[in-house]
């Protein structure tokens, strides 16, 4: 059993994606971030660094609970666990690993950085903007590049980083990504979203959002971006 400790974000989902296709039994434990859920004491021994998602594998390596943190190696040991989603030969799995790790270094940091600056900082800075929204365009390039060449973004087999890049990219319409300029990126989303799998993810993220916002109501929320007020909740929650 897996209990997915977890919020349907971008990196929530890409594990919940990995957990439909594997067929393991799991459960979802929603840790709401926007109330703070992640500084709690107990939340904290599962993921350290505070962000969502962790899991724990009541059979672990050896036997035994396993806890985990960091949604890339959430989803590579899953498929080790299973056999599954990571190509036994070495190309093709060492291909996999490095759009993996693609999806971890860029994507997502990038993608959540224009977010932030376009959305929620506390100023304007148009500097800013600029840089992560231009990064995030041309990050489009490299996947529609990549999918020129090749049918599955690994390789020509479905594999992990396609479940980790997919729910980053569910709002490219907002950037104008479309099938005139990108048709190979959007070849791979239709077939991402064609996954049975993947239809059921977005159904039961909507599902957890909505639970999610019912629990929160009445309750105070925090301020994500303040990263003093983060610090010092880090250093409450973690005080021996
Ligand atoms: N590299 C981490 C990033 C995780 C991450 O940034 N999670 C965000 C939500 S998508 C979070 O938990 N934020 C809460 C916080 O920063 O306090 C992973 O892929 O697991």
């Amino acid at each position: 059993m897996i209990e997915l400790h977890s919020s349907p974000t971008p990196n929530g989902q890409k594990v919940m994606i990995m957990l439909e296709e594997t067929g393991l039994e799991w459960r979802h434990y929603d840790i709401n971030i926007r109330l703070g859920e992640q500084f709690a004491p107990e939340y904290l021994k599962l993921s350290p660094n505070n962000k969502i998602p962790a899991i724990v594998d009541s059979d672990g390596p050896g036997g035994g609970p396993y806890t985990m943190m960091e949604s890339g190696a959430i989803l590579w040991y899953l498929g080790e666990k299973t056999g599954k989603f990571i190509p036994t030969d070495a190309r093709k799995r060492y291909d996999t690993l490095q759009w993996l790790i693609f999806q971890m270094a860029h994507v997502g940091p990038m993608f959540g950085q224009a977010n932030h600056f376009n959305n929620y900082a506390k100023e304007a800075i148009q500097y800013a903007r600029d840089r992560y929204n231009n990064e995030s365009v041309r990050l489009y390039r490299v996947l529609d590049n990549r999918l020129r060449d090749s049918a599955w973004l690994g390789c020509d087999e479905y594999t992990v980083a396609d479940m980790a890049v997919y729910p980053w990219t569910k709002s490219h319409k907002d950037r104008g990504i479309d099938r005139g300029g990108y048709p190979h990126f959007m070849r791979w989303f239709e077939a991402m979203e064609a996954r049975p799998a993947v239809q059921r993810n977005n159904k039961m993220a909507a599902e957890i959002r909505e639970r999610m916002t019912k629990a929160a109501e009445g309750r105070q929320a925090i301020n994500l971006y303040d990263t003093k007020d983060n610090a010092e909740r880090l250093a409450r929650g973690t005080r021996s």
